[in-house]
C-alpha cells in the first residue's frame, strides 16, 4: 500500500468528502415480503451485502408515505412510511443496522412539492380562506389564466393546473399531483424545518435534496424573464429568496447536527455552485448538477440520443471545468447514473456483450478517481445495463408515459420516441436489483412491479461474487483503492492529452504522491500522449488481466498507476 495518507495537515477533511454514496432505489433492490415491491426489509437483510462493498453511505430515494405515482417523489406524509415499504419500526431497524455496520444514511428531501393527497393540500384546496390556503402557490382564475409556466410531466407541458373547487389554478413544476410547496410562506418553511429536525433527531445523517433549487418562486408570477427565453429550467432555479432559504435551514436545523447535505442541483452551473456549498456561506456541503447527463443528445429534442454518440472531449471538459472550481473551496460530486438516468454502461459505456464489464470497470475507475465524493448507482457495480423495452406497455414512469401521451396528442413520432426511451429512460436504471439466477432474479417471489432484465440469468450478485475478475469484485477493489490513497480524494487533479477525442487522462498529486489514471472511452485500440513515463511506473489496478505490451490502451482499457 502506498504512503500516501502521509502529510494531510493542509486538508479540509470532511467524512462526507472521503465517502463512497450507494444510492439504493427501494422499490427495487429485495422484496422481502413477495409482494413484487421492493420493501425496508428486504434492505436490511442485504445490509452485509452492501457494508461489503466498502461503501460508506447509502442514500435511500424516498420511502415515506406516498401515493407513488411518481415512485415517492409524491409524499402524503412526511413524517411516516409508506405502507408498501413497511413500517416506522422496520424503518428504525434499517437504520440501527446500517449504523451497527458503520454505514450512514442520507435519506431524501423532496420539499419542492407534495403529493395532492397531502393533508396540506387536501385543506388548502377546499377554500381560499383556508389556514392552508397559502400552503401552495394558487392563481385566481378571476385575474384570467396566469403567464404560462413549463412543467416536466405534464401531458400539455403545462404547470398550471385549474381547480374548480376554489375557481384557481395551482402550480405544479412537475405532474398534476405534486403541487408545489409555497417556500415564501413562513409557515411552510417552519413545517419543513420541523419535519428534518424529526429525522435528524431519529439519527438520520443527512439529505438529498429533491429539485432544491427551484422552490423559490417570484409570487407575482411574471411571464418568463427575456434572459431565461427557452429556458424555464434555469429560472425555476434562480428564484429570488433561494439562498435565504437555505441558510435559514442551515442556521435553523443542519448546523445543529454532524450531517451531510447535497443538493439534486438541477439549472445550476459553474457560475453559480459556489452560492450553494462554498463552506463559509453556511447553506449545503454538496450538489451534483446535470451538465454531463446532456451530452451526446439532440438540442431541443426530449432525450433524443445523438446516433454520433456523444463527445469525450466535451465531456473531459466538463468534468475538468467543475474540478476546477472546486480547487481552493467548496466539494465537488461525480456521478453517471441514478433513477433519473439510464444504467451508466448503456449510456457512457459500451453494453455490447463483448465490451459490457470492460467499459463497466472503466466507468468505474473514473468515478473513484476523480476529486469528488462519488455517487455510485445500486447495480451499477454489477454492469447492469438498460432493459430496453419495446412496448409503452413495460413503462411505469410518468414521465415516459405522459410524454408518449403528450407526442401522441400532438400526432407525433411514437416509433422514435420509444427507440430514444431504450436508451434513456428512467425505467431502464429501476428494473430489479439482480441477486441470482432464481425467478425474478432473487428480487422477488411475486410478480415484480417492473419486469426483470432477462439477462440476469448471467449478471447478477451470485454469479459475480465468486469471480475475481467480475465488475463487483472490480468495484470492490476499486472503492478500496480510492479508500487506501488519500491522494484520489483530495489530489490535485491534471488533465492530461486534452484533444484526444478517445482516451480520458489525468493525474492526481498529494504531497510526494503521484497516480496516473488512463481511461479508453473506446472500442478501438487508442494513442495516448501524456509525457510522462510509465515503463517504471507500478500498476495499482487495471480492468483487463493481461498486460499491456503495446504502446496503445486497448478497447475500453482502464489504468491506475503509481508515478515514482
Ligand atoms: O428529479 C428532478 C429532475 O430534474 C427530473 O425531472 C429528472 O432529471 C428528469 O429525468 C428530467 O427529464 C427529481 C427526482 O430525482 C425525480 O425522480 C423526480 O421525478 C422529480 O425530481 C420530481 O420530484
Ligand atoms: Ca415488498
Amino acid at each position: 500500500m502506498s504512503s500516501s495518507n502521509s502529510d494531510t495537515t493542509n486538508l479540509d477533511r470532511k467524512w462526507w468528502k472521503e465517502a463512497v454514496v450507494y444510492q439504493i432505489y427501494p422499490l427495487s433492490f429485495n422484496d422481502s415480503n413477495g409482494d413484487g415491491i421492493g420493501d425496508l426489509k428486504g434492505i436490511t437483510s442485504k445490509l452485509d451485502y452492501v457494508k461489503s462493498l466498502g461503501v460508506d453511505v447509502i442514500w435511500l430515494n424516498p420511502i415515506y408515505s406516498s401515493p407513488n405515482k411518481d415512485n415517492g417523489y409524491d409524499i402524503s406524509d412526511y413524517k411516516n412510511i409508506m405502507q408498501a415499504f413497511g413500517t416506522m419500526n422496520d424503518f428504525d431497524d434499517l437504520l440501527k443496522g446500517m449504523h451497527e455496520r458503520g454505514l450512514k444514511l442520507v435519506m431524501d428531501l423532496v420539499v419542492n412539492h407534495s403529493s395532492d393527497q397531502h393533508e396540506w393540500f387536501q385543506q388548502s384546496k377546499r377554500s381560499r380562506d383556508n389556514p392552508y390556503r397559502n400552503y401552495y402557490h394558487w392563481w385566481p382564475a378571476e385575474k384570467g389564466k396566469p403567464a404560462h409556466r413549463w412543467s416536466f410531466f405534464d401531458v400539455n407541458g403545462d404547470a398550471w393546473q385549474y381547480d374548480e373547487s376554489t375557481n384557481s389554478y395551482y402550480l405544479h413544476y412537475f405532474g398534476d399531483f405534486q403541487p408545489d410547496l409555497n417556500w415564501e410562506n413562513p409557515k411552510v418553511r417552519e413545517e419543513i424545518f420541523n419535519m428534518i429536525k424529526f429525522w435528524f433527531d431519529k439519527g438520520v445523517d443527512g439529505f438529498r435534496m429533491d429539485v432544491i433549487p427551484f422552490i423559490s418562486k417570484d409570487i407575482t408570477f411574471p411571464p418568463l424573464p427575456e434572459k431565461y427565453h427557452g429556458d424555464y429550467i434555469s429560472y425555476y432555479a434562480h428564484g429570488p429568496h433561494l439562498h435565504e432559504y437555505l441558510r435559514e435551514m442551515n442556521e435553523k436545523v443542519l448546523s445543529k447536527y454532524d450531517v451531510m447535505t447535497v443538493a439534486e442541483g438541477v439549472g445550476i452551473t459553474t457560475n453559480d455552485a459556489h452560492l450553494l456549498v462554498d463552506p463559509d456561506r453556511n447553506e449545503l456541503n454538496m450538489l451534483y448538477h446535470f451538465e454531463g447527463m446532456g451530452l451526446g443528445l439532440l438540442p431541443n429534442q426530449f432525450k433524443v440520443p445523438d446516433p454520433n454518440g456523444f463527445n469525450l472531449v466535451e465531456f473531459k471538459n466538463i468534468y475538468t471545468r467543475w474540478d476546477e472550481i472546486f480547487k481552493d473551496k467548496g466539494w465537488g460530486t461525480v456521478y453517471l447514473g441514478n433513477h433519473d438516468q439510464p444504467r451508466m454502461v448503456t449510456r457512457w459505456g459500451d453494453d455490447a456483450p463483448e465490451f459490457r464489464e470492460l467499459s463497466s470497470k472503466m466507468l468505474t475507475t473514473f468515478l473513484m478517481t476523480m476529486r469528488a465524493t462519488p455517487y455510485y448507482y445500486n447495480g451499477d457495480e454489477l454492469g447492469m445495463n438498460n432493459i430496453k423495452f419495446d412496448s409503452i406497455d413495460d413503462y411505469r414512469d410518468v414521465e415516459t408515459l405522459n410524454m408518449y401521451q403528450q407526442i401522441k396528442n400532438n400526432g407525433g413520432d411514437l416509433k422514435s420516441f420509444l427507440e430514444a426511451q431504450k436508451i434513456m429512460a428512467r425505467d431502464n436504471s429501476r428494473t430489479p436489483f439482480q441477486w441470482d439466477d432464481s425467478a425474478n432474479a432473487g428480487f422477488t417471489t411475486g410478480m415484480p412491479w417492473l419486469k426483470v432484465n432477462p439477462n440476469y440469468r448471467t449478471i447478477n450478485v451470485a454469479a459475480e461474487e465468486n469471480n475475481s475478475n467480475s465488475c463487483l469484485n472490480y468495484f470492490r477493489k476499486m472503492v478500496k483503492l480510492r479508500k487506501d490513497n488519500l491522494v484520489l480524494v483530495y489530489g490535485k487533479y491534471t488533465l492530461l492529452d486534452k484533444g484526444n477525442k478517445h482516451v480520458y487522462a489525468y493525474t492526481r498529486e498529494l504531497n510526494n504522491n503521484k497516480l496516473l489514471v488512463l481511461l479508453n472511452f473506446s472500442a478501438q485500440d487508442a494513442e495516448v500522449n501524456t509525457g510522462i513515463d510509465i515503463n517504471n511506473a507500478k500498476i495499482l489496478i487495471s480492468n483487463y488481466t493481461s498486460i499491456n505490451t503495446s504502446n496503445l490502451l486497448r478497447p475500453y482499457e482502464a489504468v491506475v498507476y503509481e508515478l515514482e
